[in-house]
């Protein structure tokens, strides 16, 4: 589509937003930045962007009607009544991914999946960047796609984490490597069905080929019959059983066999600086995405035993009068505070609590397992989570009305030996702009301690 000239929308002016009008304005399109939220300040916006026009709050059909294209903003559900009047308006509607994967150059590396997605991203972009030059980390990961279109040149390489919400808005994308890690329920408040957040997971594989690879986990339910269904190359990694062909974990080995050729192990666990079943996953799947792009086993072997993990996933904080804090912040949804909670090794006095996304926490409170002395309960899903912990006959729950109230209780109930963790199982919206602010909160709560 030629863009010079026309009037393109982009909705949301988030990070997403504010880059998506800066690559739009490089092509030379008439950009207008919208948003929903008319307190925001349209000069301040212009500061980020150049310029652009800015409209906030209502949108007339006007210039509804003089568009050629609205650009996305992932956090902008597509069923939200104004872009309801666009799609019948048959305007195109293209996600922020899809502006930039259309004027990317490049490779494109895809990774999705319910957890797991930012830790694989960093130690496949770690791992690339290890093999190439040119390689830009973005997506989900909090570095928006666009922003690096401009700097790509053909033989670049863009580690891409995608969010269901991104992948329910692209059109051509067609990643040369793709891979689902995992699905559980998650953000079911956006797609209101199962269903519905499989299909837009799934839509990672759309547009490839033959040509193309899909790394999928076996041990998924949803995704061992998906691989079935695909037209790109599949490779399965498994943290449970041998595979006839795939990657897998055997006797605390992570073994490659692949393309037909004699197995290789990768490394032991023991050598991952990571832990954890997930983990394991993880380095599965960033190994298996690095083969298939055709990277030597020797690269990756170096890279996987140097990763020290993510910020914000089962962070060790500092331990403090004896009691270690972790910060488990991007534990959003409860599947992730699962994985968070089954890391600890002691006594855990538990945060949790946050934006509603309707998901249920009957697994998360079953999966504390006498560990939890206590969880303390923030936000708008407090209430819900008692009501859910009392069914599962764990009572020993406080409320919190602050995020440092709640840690002044977890400092008052912890004692020598304890843990104490922030993985909410809930996403931080409402009380934080996103998941790093809370964690880097709690960081600094968690700093500002006493050492003795
Ligand atoms: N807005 C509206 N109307 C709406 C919704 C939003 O006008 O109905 C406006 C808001 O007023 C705000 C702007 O849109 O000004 C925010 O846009 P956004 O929510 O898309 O946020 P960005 O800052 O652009 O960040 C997005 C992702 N956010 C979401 O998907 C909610 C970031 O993922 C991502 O890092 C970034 O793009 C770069 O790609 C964050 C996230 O929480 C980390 N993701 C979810 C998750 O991981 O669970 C999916």
């Amino acid at each position: 589509m030629e863009i010079k000239g026309k009037n393109v929308l982009v909705f949301g002016s988030g990070i997403s937003g504010i880059a998506a009008c800066k690559l739009l304005l490089a092509q030379q399109a008439q950009v207008i930045l919208y948003d929903g939220n008319t307190s925001l300040d349209p000069e301040a916006l212009k500061e980020k962007t150049g310029e652009v026009q800015v409209i906030l709050g209502d949108l007339s059909k006007d210039v509804m009607e003089s568009l050629a294209l609205v650009v996305l903003s992932p956090g902008v559900p597509m069923d939200l009544p104004v872009v309801e009047e666009m799609k019948a308006l048959q305007i195109p509607i293209w996600g922020e991914v899809e502006l930039a994967y259309v004027y990317g150059k490049g490779d494109v590396l895809a990774i999705t999946g319910t957890n797991g997605k930012t830790t694989t991203t960093s130690l496949l972009g770690e791992i690339m960047k290890a093999y190439k030059d040119s390689v830009f980390v973005v997506g989900n990961i909090g570095n928006p796609y666009t922003d690096a279109v401009l700097s790509m040149a053909e033989d670049s390489v863009a580690v891409a984490e995608m969010s269901s919400f991104q992948l329910e808005t692209i059109h051509s994308f067609a990643p040369k490597v793709s891979a689902i890690l995992n699905i559980t329920p998650d953000h079911l408040n956006r797609h209101h069905t199962m269903e519905a957040y499989i299909a837009a997971k799934e839509n990672i594989t759309v547009n490839q080929t033959e040509e193309d690879t899909c790394v999928l986990n076996y041990e998924d339910e949803v995704l061992r019959p998906f691989g079935e269904t695909l037209k790109a190359k599949v490779i399965f990694f498994s943290s449970a059983r041998r595979l006839e062909e795939g990657v897998f974990l055997e006797d605390g080995k992570i073994v490659l066999k692949l393309n037909g050729e004699a197995e290789e192990v990768l490394c032991t666990i023991d050598e991952l600086q990571l832990l954890g079943t997930h983990n394991y996953e993880n380095v599965m799947a960033a190994a298996a995405c690095a083969k298939a792009y055709g990277v030597p086993t020797e690269v990756i072997r170096k890279v996987v035993k140097a990763f020290a993990g993510v910020e914000h996933r089962i962070e060790f904080v500092a331990e403090k009068q004896g009691v270690t804090y972790y910060n488990d912040s991007k534990g959003t949804n409860p599947d992730a505070a699962i994985r968070g909670i089954k890391a600890m090794n002691r006594k855990t006095v538990l945060i949790g609590g946050g934006y509603d996304k309707d998901s249920s926490y009957d697994e998360w409170i079953q999966a504390f397992d006498g560990k939890v002395k206590k969880l303390v309960l923030i936000g708008a899903t407090r209430e819900k989570i008692a009501e859910c912990a009392k069914a599962n006959g764990f009572e020993d729950y406080v409320f919190a009305d602050t995020f440092e109230e709640a840690f002044e209780k977890c400092v008052k109930y912890a004692e020598p030996g304890d843990a104490v963790l922030l993985s909410p199982a809930c996403a931080s919206w409402g009380m934080f702009k996103n998941y790093e602010q809370r964690g880097e909160i709690f960081k600094e709560l968690v700093r500002a301690l006493p050492e003795t």
